[in-house]
């Protein structure tokens, strides 16, 4: 196929819609997740409720690998025109594998052209992402055009979260452990923001059932957000998720919303009751 939009597994998104999908080819570099000695591929033969169940019962290591040069590439080949999206290089290899992997297909297809990008972010500020490059592609702009808009476009898009634990966050040496120290606290949710380096940056701790999310909710309003898409990815927290969805709605009716399960990557990380909002600002 002439393009093709290459995500890791940190992508929630499963297909591209159907309109899509004879123009642009989808495919996602799987990161390895691993229980002790069991390692799981976050693909989409994966059962992520019985491996979160599994990964909550095990007293051991537990951890996750980003995708070999070798799995990007494979990803890149099938493509003349490839855009390639990476959850963020600050807290994953996953980057610097794509990023070796875009030195190979140069110099084996260098008629070809790509475009690697690192989000900076994760789960559904990537799927926000490919839906602008599946837009643009579907409105036949040349590849170096569509270089320019998505990364302009990219200043119009945001990371925020809701989490109950970062147990998993802080055991893989991604958070400080200064930073969630409130981890583990039974009731108390952190909501946070991707940062501009693509770290997490903690807004807020706090009690209730409802408050991070109502909290939550008042940040993306405060971040410029007037009525463009959101994208939210849950682990197996659709209340919640439905919860944001309908105070967002309540301001703006026609809100373009999407709800989501996330991957196996983001469900290891987020951990149950977790739950990730991708926006645009205006
Ligand atoms: O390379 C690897 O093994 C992957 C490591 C990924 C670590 C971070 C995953 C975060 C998933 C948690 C909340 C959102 C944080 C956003 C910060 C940019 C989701």
């Amino acid at each position: 196929m002439k393009y093709g939009i290459v995500v890791d597994s940190s992508c929630d998104l499963r297909h591209l819609a159907p309109e899509f999908r004879t123009q642009v080819d989808f495919t996602k570099a799987p990161l390895k997740l691993d229980i002790g000695e069991k390692e799981f591929i976050d693909d989409a033969t994966l059962n992520i409720a019985s491996f979160m169940t599994e990964m909550s019962a095990y007293k051991g290591k537990t951890g996750s690998a980003a995708p070999s040069p070798d799995a990007w590439l494979s990803g890149y080949e099938k493509s003349e025109c490839v855009f390639v999206l990476t959850i963020t290089s600050a807290l994953s290899g996953s980057y610097g594998s794509a990023q070796i992997a875009v030195d190979l297909f140069k110099e084996q297809y260098p008629d070809r052209h790509i475009h690697l990008i690192d989000t900076k972010s994760t789960g559904p500020e990537m799927t926000l992402i490919a839906y602008k490059l599946c837009e643009y592609i579907a409105a036949d702009l040349p590849f170096d055009e569509i270089v320019t808009r998505i990364e302009a476009y990219r200043a119009h898009t945001h990371l925020l979260f809701v989490l109950s634990s970062l147990d998993n966050l802080i055991k893989n040496g991604r958070v400080s452990k200064l930073q969630g120290s409130i981890a583990g606290i039974l009731g108390i949710k952190l909501y946070g923001i991707a940062t501009e380096e693509g770290t997490l940056g903690p807004l807020g701790k706090c009690r209730g059932k409802l408050t991070a999310f109502d909290k939550t909710v008042s940040e993306i309003f405060a971040r410029g957000y007037d009525g463009g898409k959101v994208v939210i990815a849950h682990c197996f927290a659709d209340t919640y998720a439905n919860y944001v969805a309908d105070q967002i709605r309540a301001k703006y009716p026609s809100a373009c919303i999407e709800i989501m399960p996330t991957g196996g990557l983001c469900s290891y990380y987020a951990e149950q009751g977790g739950i990730l909002i991708g926006f645009e600002s205006n």
